[in-house]
């Protein structure tokens, strides 16, 4: 059923927010074309980082300079051609790469119908410890580990978990009935893609119903709670800051 006129599940409040597809509007992004561009996530909103969802149409690409800003990248769909620096693969559904601060990259021979999901933020170099390199890889060779022992509830982390990476991006697959064991509260902030399936989001003290193609933000601190419900899998990508000292 079509969402009832006039009406939307989208809520945007001061430290979380939840963005249906209803809503979206496109923007115009230096650098993308042929592609509608929703900018679902940024400095606007009150985040540390952006999120994006590119669709691509036939032809379209991606051409970014290098710049202090870094980008993580997932394909939920479709795919394309991938080069950052020297760096060059082919990408498909489920297909991902890391453009560190300093990198030209770009995405090209996108298929038709290409979901591409970016996060960028300005890195924050660590004293001492090398920059971290370009990655290109697919989620299809990243194992889920059991979160805290549940098997049920599987994290695969995308990119290394190493001091030189100050963001992560991972994805979270839970079983029907699984959940986060606890209400997490923690420094780190969210920018989350439902992928798959369906659950409800506890965000601060409001309980969302939520389902793929929705789009979350969670300000540092923000509680944060997830059951997968109905009866299949419920999975979503997620971007976090990691890595950096407290003051
Ligand atoms: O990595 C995390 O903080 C993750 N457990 N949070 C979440 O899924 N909301
Ligand atoms: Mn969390």
């Amino acid at each position: 059923m079509s969402t009832p006129y006039g009406q939307t599940r989208t809520r945007v409040a001061a430290r979380h927010a939840l963005i249906a597809r209803d809503g979206h509007v496109k923007s115009v992004v230096p650098g993308i074309s042929g592609a509608a561009t929703v900018i679902l996530i940024n400095a606007a909103m009150g985040a540390n980082f952006a999120q994006l969802l590119v669709t691509f149409e036939t032809g379209g690409r991606a051409d970014f300079p290098a710049t202090e800003v870094e980008t993580a990248g997932y394909f939920e769909t479709g795919g394309g051609v991938v080069r950052i620096g020297r760096e060059k693969a082919k990408c498909g559904a489920g297909g991902f790469f890391f453009a560190p601060a300093g990198a030209a990259w770009s995405i090209t021979a996108a298929k038709a119908g290409t979901r591409l999901t970016l996060f960028q933020k300005k890195f924050a170099s660590l004293a001492g410890v090398a920059a971290p390199a370009a990655i290109i890889g697919d989620a299809s060779d990243v194992k889920g580990q059991p979160f805290l022992g549940d098997p049920d509830a599987r994290l695969q982390v995308l990119l290394p978990d190493v001091p030189a990476f100050d963001l992560a991006m991972n994805i979270f697959t839970y079983q029907p009935g699984a959940t986060l064991p606890f209400v997490e509260t923690h420094v780190m902030e969210h920018g989350l893609l439902m992928l798959t399936g369906q659950g409800v989001y506890r965000l601060e003290d409001s309980w969302y119903p939520v389902a793929a193609g929705d789009a979350i933000w969670m300000a540092p601190y923000c509680p944060q709670w997830f059951v997968a419900m109905g009866k299949t899998p419920a999975s979503y990508l997620y971007y976090k800051d990691v890595n950096r000292a407290a003051l």
